[in-house]
């Protein structure tokens, strides 16, 4: 007798159980083979679960669409880069992590939280640079202010919350699970929002699902070559023929139409200079890699 095959989508990984949420229930399931070793399964991944005496087994990872690491999560649709009034926004870690879901092909969206504690003039000095390059929001999660923008990112979306610690991630998250609550009836309450390698969740919102912190550890790094990080800068590529050199970085090289631009106020230098900052961080890595 063949055995029944069902698709579903991991959704709770707690060391070796991993909870699979199939069309109408979720089950809790275990590994086949290789596929037991940690790290070989990420939440988020869609997989083929058949039944064995009773029991569900993961039979199979479906080829991933994207994935971020540490902790691992999979098939992201958005990732909600979250500042803060405080802590001091870290912005190269925003620009880190925005690198990383362009490189993944996952939407990033700028939220800033508590803006119940600055002027919103100041907040959208802090943001207005990205706002050329990315879709931002401001809210403030304990409050609730602001929440619908973030509606059409998490609405049917698998979706994960980026930034530093205290910004507000776990907030935000509740925030948008009782958002769900007052909109359909479907949150499920409960302890939300751990996340480690070891546990990590994802909670049903709106139709789709959040996970509280992905990749946080991974985006000090950038898996991006030096050279490669001009194309992540849509704003250097109209430029890029105009530099005297066609390779250039534009960084030590002379007749640099980046630097022109920079000089005239036509770009952004907080950006520039977080993006030399990161092209001399993947250089310096890659120096210790291979000499
Ligand atoms: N004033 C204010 N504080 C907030 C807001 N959202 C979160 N916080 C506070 O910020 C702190 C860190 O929040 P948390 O969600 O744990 O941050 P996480 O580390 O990013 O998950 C907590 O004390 C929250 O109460 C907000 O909108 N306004
Ligand atoms: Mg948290
Ligand atoms: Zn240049």
């Amino acid at each position: 007798m063949k055995s029944r095959v069902e698709i579903g989508r991991v959704i709770k990984i707690i060391s070796n159980r991993y909870t699979v949420k199939l069309e109408n229930k979720s089950v809790i399931a275990s590994p086949r083979g290789k596929l037991r070793l940690v790290g070989n399964i990420y939440a988020g991944d869609m997989v083929k679960v058949v039944y064995e005496r009773g029991s569900a087994i993961i039979d199979e990872v479906l080829p991933r669409k994207n994935s971020l690491t540490r902790p691992n999560v999979s098939n992201l649709d958005t990732v909600l880069i979250v500042i803060a009034t405080e802590p001091t926004p870290d912005l190269i870690l925003v620009d880190k992590i925005l690198l990383n879901a362009y490189q993944q092909g996952i939407k990033p969206v700028l939220v800033f939280n508590k803006c119940d504690m600055l002027a919103n003039s100041e907040i959208e000095n802090i943001i207005a640079p990205y706002k050329k390059h990315i879709d931002t929001a401001i809210i403030s999660a304990e409050n609730k202010v602001g929440l619908e923008q973030l509606i059409p990112y998490v609405e049917n979306k698998v979706v994960c919350l980026a930034g530093q610690s205290a910004v507000g991630k776990t907030s935000l998250m509740n925030a948008l699970l009782d958002l769900n609550l007052a909109t359909d009836g479907l949150a499920k309450k409960g302890n939300r929002g751990k996340s480690t390698t070891r546990h990590i969740e994802m909670y049903e919102a709106l139709g789709g699902i959040i996970a509280d912190t992905c990749g946080f550890n991974i985006m000090t790094l950038v898996d991006i070559e030096p050279e490669e990080l001009i194309f992540y800068y849509d704003e250097f590529i109209p430029l890029q023929s105009s530099c005297k050199f066609k390779s250039c970085t534009h960084t030590i090289e002379p007749d640099c139409a980046v630097k022109k631009a920079l000089e005239n106020k036509e770009l952004d230098q907080g950006r520039y200079d977080r993006y030399v900052h990161i092209y001399q961080e993947l250089k310096e890595l890659r120096r210790k890699l291979y000499d």
